[in-house]
């Protein structure tokens, strides 16, 4: 059993809002950690792995849509867009060979027995697909068959970079928001899990974390920046 939980998703590369993120956490007094996916693909992928990479205690790692195209080098052959493929390969280049291998090694989802909310699974898309979208909106004839053979009662989820809780056919879906990527949201997102639930967002320093990403050398920079900057209101 394990008592609070911290679930952070879809980091995306960003360290400052990483850093800021695991500053307020240890205030939070988590001993658990989940890292649920997407967590080189962006700006910063190698300072991102090595600070996560150097976790110290109860720290579990899931695998994102965005790890597996790093991790693997997806490139426009297997369907991408250029600029996204583009991205991939980049993201790959900034690694080492044993961080390549960390992200292919990480698993699909994990289950908690958190105290005061019992078995958790925790995913990056969809109980079933690292891929499909559970968004605040979407229907809830849409969600039955993702989470039909869940046999927890609450579910962990990201990708799509928006908070929310909600309970859908007795199963409550909590979506931890993004860390790196935020989308209507100002801040770095994420969850605290443990005897309630708390969706959290962090601030940490935008401008700096937009120069650095200017100087990073990412294709696209100006874009990354700018979302930081100026986030979107809708996600991916
Ligand atoms: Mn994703």
């Amino acid at each position: 059993m394990v008592k609070r939980v911290a679930a952070i998703y879809d980091i995306h590369g960003n360290y400052l809002a990483l850093n800021a993120v695991l500053k307020e956490m240890q205030r939070c007094n988590v001993d658990t950690i989940v890292i649920g996916g997407d967590l080189a693909w962006g700006p910063q992928p190698a300072l991102v792995m090595k600070r996560i990479m150097a976790l110290e205690g109860d720290v579990h790692f899931i695998k994102g849509n965005a790890d597996r195209e790093v991790g693997e080098r997806y490139g426009v052959e297997q369907g991408l867009d250029e600029s996204i493929a583009e991205i991939n390969q980049w993201c790959a280049d900034q690694l080492t060979e044993s961080q390549l291998k960390f992200l292919n090694n990480l698993q699909k989802d994990v289950t908690l027995n958190i105290d005061g909310l019992g078995e958790v699974l925790f995913v990056h898309g969809s109980p079933r697909n690292d891929e499909e979208a559970i968004r605040k909106n979407t229907l809830e004839m849409e969600i039955k068959p993702m989470i039909t053979s869940v046999k927890q009662d609450i579910i962990v989820c990201g990708h799509t970079h928006i908070h929310f809780d909600r309970t859908v056919h007795e199963k409550r879906i909590i979506n931890a928001g993004s860390v790196g990527l935020q989308t209507a949201a100002r801040g770095a997102c994420w969850a605290l899990l443990g005897p309630d639930v708390e969706l959290r967002e962090t601030e940490y320093n935008y401008q700096l974390a937009a120069e650095q990403i200017r100087q990073s050398g990412v294709p696209m920079a100006s874009s990354f920046a700018e979302h930081v900057l100026n986030p979107p209101t809708v996600g991916p």
